[in-house]
């Protein structure tokens, strides 16, 4: 416990104040990260029965939550942008006055904290005092999100020695929403779904969460702060705050290459950033390695190349479909110290979910706390069940993962889930065509948010529909502006692993196969590589992937790589969004047009 007495920063001390005598917790406790304080607040937590220790032989440091059936994702249509103007906010992103919802909110937090703890997290997002780092301070009555957080983020009194008496921290204001005004109030995940809010005001710099203690709702320096607030900082400072992964790629001649990637949420992100190339490539001496998983800020250095850090310390993984065959980077990664939250439990301590070994366990307690059999009709697990690992449990850790001032950055890949008409790989002609196929991406929805329909094809301009602090038209303006004057521009490459045969199955390998299209991406930027040019970008030839280890013949890849003009046309996007683009990019789409003309 960090001894409050010796805290310097006067905002901060008053800040706390405020909101202690407005939540009126019995206690305030600030966190100081370290493994006794967890400890402690895992066995405060299996005392009530919230948490439930893992076997320790098969997972040693492990533990596992159940979450309320009704806090299972983000709430999309819970979370909103308070910008001084609604056009600030975009056509995109829910809005409501400052003011109001301040009242409103303030309204809810009146008391809420009654019976609870208050928990002062001061974090770090990005290596502690580095020069892209920013410091927030969340405070929350949740004790999963404590130790969710020391995962996630990077918690410790060294960010209050950065902050000195006069830094500037980010504030985060999370409560469950349920006071403890009976002992019956004390349930073991308390929610308060009718009133959840996960409320941003940009221009404060400042978040308020209420009602859900799940992942992005609660975890605030994740999608809060280092996606919607750092979005906007980006657009004040010049710099871009995006939903991508960074992974390191080396090829045989020992070249290494950084590349970022922008998928929706539950689209392959983590799995790319982990990928393991198939064992033919691997033998050549292609190697990949993670730098991050989720969340990358980009800032050009006076190089004029794009750097990239990964602000966070941990990974929130997508459990199901998570294996030793799809990615046992990921796998190693959860193997200790890891929170593991609406997977299913194995009657030995341990954990499962689907997809994650071939053959069923014959009996398991599911996500819902019920006994499970393979003869049961719903999933053991929760299809957006998750693991939050220390980003240094990862085997394929990148050696520059924390590096200061970030990686340099020569590619972006693009993409989401779609079925029908879309090429597993199309290259951009320039930045800003690239930041046009960006804008217009899609991509059928998953089960990482609660509030909309899984399964339905929906635009997701750089997989920031949910993300973006600001206006998504300025956005896509601000990623045009960044391109230029660069010394060396990264080139977009829309890749598809999701398409599926008449039949409905996939038709590409993925996982580690998508190495292949790594290494042609690679050679690209290389100039080795060859590559056509199509009506929509540059392709490869069959010729050009390296199918060593695999049999695919020249069919299927052709089959693969079609397109069909009108989906790859299409324009997705809400036409008062589409109004307010920049001409740039709608000059693209004409250009598009005539060329499939
Ligand atoms: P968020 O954490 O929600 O942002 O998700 P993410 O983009 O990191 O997605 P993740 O890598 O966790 O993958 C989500 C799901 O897609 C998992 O069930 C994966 O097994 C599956 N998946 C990932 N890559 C591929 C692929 O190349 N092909 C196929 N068929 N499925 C994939
Ligand atoms: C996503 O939904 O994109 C996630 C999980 O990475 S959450 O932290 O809940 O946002
Ligand atoms: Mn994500």
């Amino acid at each position: 416990m960090i001894d409050p007495k010796n805290v310097k920063n006067k905002a901060l001390v008053d800040w706390v104040a405020k909101v202690a005598e407005l939540t009126t917790p019995d206690n305030i406790y600030w966190c100081d990260g370290s493994q006794e304080e967890a400890d402690k607040l895992f066995n405060e937590m299996i005392a009530k029965d919230a948490c439930v220790k893992l076997n320790q032989e098969k997972r040693p440091g492990c533990y596992y939550f159940r979450s309320d059936p009704r806090d299972v994702a983000r709430v999309e249509s819970r979370t909103f942008i308070c910008s001084k103007t609604k056009n600030d906010a975009g056509p995109t992103n829910n809005w409501m006055d400052p003011k109001e919802m301040k009242e409103k909110l303030n309204g809810l937090f009146k008391g809420c904290m009654k019976g609870r703890t208050m928990y002062v997290i001061p974090f770090s997002m990005g290596p502690i005092g580095g020069p892209i780092s920013q410091v927030g301070v969340e405070l929350t009555d949740s004790a999963y999100v404590v130790v969710s957080m020391r995962i996630m983020a990077r918690v410790s009194p060294k960010v209050l020695d950065v902050l000195g008496e006069n830094g500037k921290f980010i504030p985060c204001l999370h409560s469950v929403g349920v006071p403890i005004n009976k002992p019956e109030d004390d349930v073991k995940w308390p929610c308060n779904p009718e009133n959840t809010y996960v409320v941003h005001f940009p221009e404060e710099r400042l978040i308020m969460s209420f009602g859900s203690g799940y992942g992005g709702n609660a975890l605030l320096g994740k999608k809060c702060l280092s996606l919607r607030i750092a979005s906007v900082m980006g657009r004040d400072e010049g710099w871009l705050a995006e939903h991508m992964l960074i992974l390191g790629v080396k090829d045989p001649k020992g070249n290494k290459a950084y590349v970022t990637g922008a998928f929706p949420s539950a689209c392959g992100k983590t799995n790319f950033a982990m990928l393991i190339p198939p064992a033919a490539m691997q033998k050549k001496g292609w190697k990949v390695t993670t730098v991050g998983d989720d969340i990358a800020w980009i800032k050009p250095a006076a190089d004029g190349k794009l750097y990239a850090i990964n602000p966070e310390n941990g990974f929130f993984g997508v459990a199901p479909g998570t294996s030793m065959d799809t990615n046992p980077n990921a796998m190693l990664s959860c193997a200790k110290n890891t929170i593991f939250t609406n997977v299913a439990l194995t009657d030995d301590g341990d954990v499962w979910w689907e997809g994650m070994t071939k053959e069923k366990p014959a009996h398991l307690i599911d996500w819902h706390g019920k006994d499970w059999t393979p003869a049961s009709e719903t999933p053991a697990a929760h299809p957006n069940s998750r693991f939050a690992a220390p980003i240094e449990n990862c085997p394929s850790l990148d050696e520059n993962w924390e590096k200061l001032d970030g990686v340099p950055i020569s590619a972006i890949v693009i993409g989401g889930r779609r079925p029908k008409g879309i090429p597993l790989v199309y290259e951009s002609f320039n930045w800003t065509h690239g930041v046009y196929l960006g804008a217009m991406m899609g991509s059928e929805v998953t089960a990482a948010a609660t509030d909309v329909k899984a399964g339905t094809l929906r635009s997701d301009p750089m997989a920031m529909l949910p993300f973006a602090g600001y206006n998504m038209a300025q956005y896509l303006g601000h990623l045009v502006k960044m391109g230029k004057n660069l010394s060396m521009t990264p080139r977009f490459y829309h890749v598809n692993w999701f398409r599926k045969s008449a039949e409905g199955k996939f038709m590409w390998p993925g996982f580690g196969d998508n190495a292949r299209v790594l290494a042609w991406i690679m050679q690209r930027q290389n100039g080795e590589a060859k590559g056509r040019e199509t009506a929509i970008g540059f392709v490869p030839n069959y010729e050009d992937i390296d199918f060593d280890g695999l049999e695919y013949s020249k069919d299927t890849f052709e089959e693969l790589m079609s397109y069909d003009a009108e989906t790859v046309s299409a324009q997705p996007l809400k036409e008062e969004l589409y109004e307010q683009l920049p001409n740039a990019l709608k000059i693209e789409r004409e250009a598009l047009l005539e060329r499939l003309s």
